[in-house]
């Protein structure tokens, strides 16, 4: 019997209504409540959602600014925040967002004891290491959105410079979500054939550099549609709505996800969550899947979790 599964998303702002309206069209939950701090656009946002219910799978969709809506929740959604301005890195959101986080976190948690917390909110590796403190929870039921949207973003752009398929396009990006970011160039595959023979076999031109410029063009498009519609909300919706079905649906798949990163490819510079490629399923991080970095892709991690850690550091948490 396919066991009744509740999905509660706090904070419904673009993200937040993104991510909501691709659980419905996936059918990922039984029950969907959705909670932030203002009402009245609460209700508007719930009511609004009801109304496709003639188009839609079945779900219970709920909505208050009062954490009992979320009780009893398998997966906590947070996407409350403040969100970049134009041109702003995620790491300066930080002191405005944790200060929400410490408010939201633990009545969150109190009412969904056994949930995993899943943190959209930026900057998304600081603010998972938050939440998990705030939590009491385990490592394991405490993720970050992560570079999860990166790597779709690095396999789209790869995908259109060799005409294929992003499906087709095994590629992470892990590290930091932001600038400190690391493309695992050495792993990427096309339908499974390893990249640099692949490019051989169509004879097409390989730069180094390109390979660069792309991962370049994937921090830069970030800031580029923040710059242009002042968020981004479509291509997180789909990343994190994969991610809630990995979860929920116990797909035990590879995403490069925020996770604690302490006792993985040598990180070992203290508790710090960043992106690595981790099996996700009911349980939450499974494991962290061992694949092969060079030197330079371990030292770019290293350096990653430096950059995190000097942040997260000054926290005091
Ligand atoms: C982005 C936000 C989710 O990368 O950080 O679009």
């Amino acid at each position: 019997t396919k066991r009744h599964t509740k999905i509660s998303v706090v904070g419904v702002g673009n993200v937040g209504m993104a991510i909501a309206q691709t659980i419905l069209t996936q059918d990922l939950a039984d029950e969907l409540a959705l909670m932030d701090a203002k009402p009245d656009m609460l209700r508007g946002e719930m009511l609004d959602l009801q109304h496709a219910a003639a188009f839609l799978p079945r779900t219970k969709i709920s909505a208050s600014a009062d954490y009992s809506v979320t009780v009893g929740s398998d997966l906590c959604i947070v996407t409350a925040g403040a969100r970049q301005i134009p041109g702003e890195s995620r790491l300066n959101l930080l002191q405005r967002n944790v200060a929400l986080l410490s408010d939201i976190i633990p009545p969150l948690a109190k009412h969904s004891p056994d949930s995993i917390l899943l943190i959209v909110s930026n900057p998304v590796d600081l603010l998972t290491y938050v939440s998990w403190k705030l939590s009491g929870f385990p490592t394991n039921r405490v993720i970050g959105s992560g570079t999860n949207l990166d790597s779709s973003r690095f396999r789209f752009l790869i995908a259109d410079h060799l005409d294929v398929n992003a499906q087709d396009v095994q590629a992470y990006i892990v590290g930091e979500h932001g600038d400190s970011s690391v493309a695992l160039w050495s792993s990427i595959s096309i339908g499974g054939v390893p990249v640099l023979s692949f490019l051989e076999k169509q004879q097409i031109a390989y730069e180094k550099h390109t390979l660069e410029n792309i991962h370049k063009e994937v921090i830069n498009s970030a800031y580029e549609v923040i710059n242009l519609k002042g968020y981004t909300s479509w291509a997180i919706g789909y990343s994190v709505a994969n991610l809630a079905r990995s979860l929920l649906r116990d797909q035990r798949k590879i995403h490069p996800v925020s996770v604690f990163a302490k006792g993985f490819y040598g990180i070992d510079c203290g508790d710090v969550f960043l992106s690595l490629p981790a099996h996700l399923g009911r349980g939450g991080v499974l494991g962290v899947t061992n694949i092969h970095l060079t030197d330079e892709e371990v030292e770019k991690l290293r350096k990653s979790a430096e950059t995190i850690l000097e942040v997260q550091n000054q926290l005091g948490f």
